[in-house]
């Protein structure tokens, strides 16, 4: 059996990712199953819900499975026994992340928006057609990792294969489903705020240093304007639990195009050198920083060095 899984604390991309690889495989004749490593968002059941695919099984636990990993390519965001599974393949687009393999394996990684980006080019390289469902979710999965193309990750080549998915799912209007999204995305009344600082999070290791980062990406960030002091005590809790140096939550506003990062921090200094900015009430303003990937992480971890 082949496994097809994303990352721990799986966003669209890595669900919807897992699927429609899992699908293809099986195309391609192996016996193959989606899985997951956590808990479903509220945007991604969102988006299983409208297309009608079945939520992957809960997985964590890879010791000798035959694994191909989407959307991700380092040990802190795989399984804790990674190094027991058979790698098969790769399908991602994030930096690398320091894997070593036993054998040869198939890796798809290109500097594009989207994890599911890339599935769609290895649906053409093989020729296999995608069911319309599963188009319809890899369209979301791509308007979600883009921010509706949006983001400075966004490439022509995800602008041009999201439109060719709605073509094959027959969407007209892409983009309001894209809105659609991100206003389930901005529900955040009644959450509780350990949820949402985890909701879309990732630790990474800066030169020996501890950092967690958490983005929710909203329509309008006066919702946060009641909680916004119950998460900066949240992620303050969480980098001491955790022994971490810094954990940020990076609250990004997609209509005005920017990001309000609230910071919990043993080393101010090297945030505010990372992005030239003052820290006041524990928190700053990025104008135009939505990507966390290209707008967060590259700043911050040479500040560590
Ligand atoms: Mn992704």
């Amino acid at each position: 059996m082949l496994y097809t899984c994303g990352h721990k604390i799986p966003d669209s991309d890595s669900i919807i990712g897992a699927i429609a690889m899992a699908y293809l495989q099986e195309k391609l004749g192996k016996q193959t199953k989606a899985v997951r490593q956590g808990d479903i968002n509220p945007e991604t059941a969102y988006i299983l819900e409208k297309f009608n695919l079945e939520t992957p099984e809960l997985k964590t636990s890879f010791a000798g499975c035959d694994l191909f990993m989407v959307d991700y390519n380092n040990y802190t965001e795989g399984p804790d026994d990674l190094k027991e599974a058979n790698l098969v393949g790769i399908a991602d687009h994030h930096k690398l992340g320091g894997l070593v393999t036993a054998g040869p394996l198939d890796v798809w990684i290109r500097a594009v928006g989207c994890s599911n980006t890339v599935i769609k080019e290895m649906f053409d390289y093989y020729e296999i057609e995608i069911p319309k469902d599963i188009a319809g979710a890899m369209m979301c999965a791509i308007l979600s990792d883009t921010v509706i193309f949006k983001s400075p990750t966004c490439t022509k080549v995800d602008t041009r294969i999201c439109k060719e998915l709605a073509d094959i799912a027959a969407i007209e209007d892409f983009k309001a489903i894209g809105m659609e999204m991100f206003k389930v995305k901005s529900q955040v009344e009644g959450v509780p705020t350990r949820e949402l600082v985890k909701r879309d999070y990732k630790n990474f290791d800066m030169y020996g240093h501890k950092v967690g980062v958490g983005q929710l990406e909203v329509v309008d960030l006066s919702i946060f304007d009641e909680i916004k002091d119950d998460l900066i005590a949240d992620i303050e809790a969480l980098r001491v639990e955790d022994d971490n140096d810094t954990v940020l939550l990076v609250l990004t506003d997609i209509i005005a195009m920017g990001s309000q990062i609230l910071v919990a921090t043993k080393s101010p200094e090297v945030i505010e050198k990372a992005w030239d900015v003052k820290i006041e009430n524990n928190q700053f303003w990025l104008k135009g920083c939505l990507s966390r990937k290209k707008q967060i992480i590259p700043f911050l971890e040479p500040a560590f060095k």
